[in-house]
């Protein structure tokens, strides 16, 4: 069986673990595997979760050694301008020095903090901001994605299976 490695990577605190654990334990009750729907393969998925530059090494490493498909989910907070910054100065240079070519999806999270009065000082990153950033690279997408929500967790998941399974 394929495996199929998922890197959630970013700063401490944007959401990373709120994600993987509504994945693993919402949508697969702790199993992970996903069944290719046109050929009848079946893929057995990891998630990782890195905060670390350090780790991101190791863990590409030992991945390259079982030959197995990497996605890159490159997160930051929406509603903290600063992790967008890290996301693109620190995560994404990174990435691309060390697995050039990989699929990496920027992934917005806790887009419901932006709405709320609460947090109306900070400066929200903008859409546009994502969009700009990503026509730079052809294997780089914008995502958003709130892990409060399972079907929006559902829909990423699903989104970025196909497309990089199928195209
Ligand atoms: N409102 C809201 N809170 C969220 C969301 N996602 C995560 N959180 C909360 O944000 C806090 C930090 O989330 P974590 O998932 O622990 O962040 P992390 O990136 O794993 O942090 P480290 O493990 O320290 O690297 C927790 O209190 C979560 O419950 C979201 O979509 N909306
Ligand atoms: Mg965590």
């Amino acid at each position: 069986m394929r495996v199929i490695k998922f890197f959630v990577v970013g700063e401490s605190g944007i959401g990373k673990s709120l994600l993987v654990d509504t994945y693993l334990w919402k949508l697969h009750f702790g199993y992970a595997y996903h069944d290719h729907q046109i050929h009848g393969r079946r893929y057995h998925i990891q998630l990782k979760e890195i905060s670390q530059i350090d780790d991101l090494d190791e863990a590409i490493i030992s991945s390259r050694a079982g030959a197995e498909v990497r996605i890159y989910f490159n997160c930051f907070n929406v509603s903290i301008y600063q992790t967008f910054q890290m996301a693109c100065d620190k995560w994404l240079k990174n990435i691309l020095d060390k697995d050039p070519g990989c699929n990496i999806y920027l992934l917005g999270l806790l887009p419901d903090l932006t709405s709320r009065k609460l947090f109306k000082w900070r400066k929200n990153v903008n859409r546009n901001d994502c969009l700009n950033l990503c026509n730079n690279y052809d294997n780089l997408h914008y995502m958003k994605c709130s892990s409060l929500r399972v079907q929006s967790v559902r829909e990423v998941f699903d989104f970025v299976l196909r497309s990089v399974l199928y195209n």
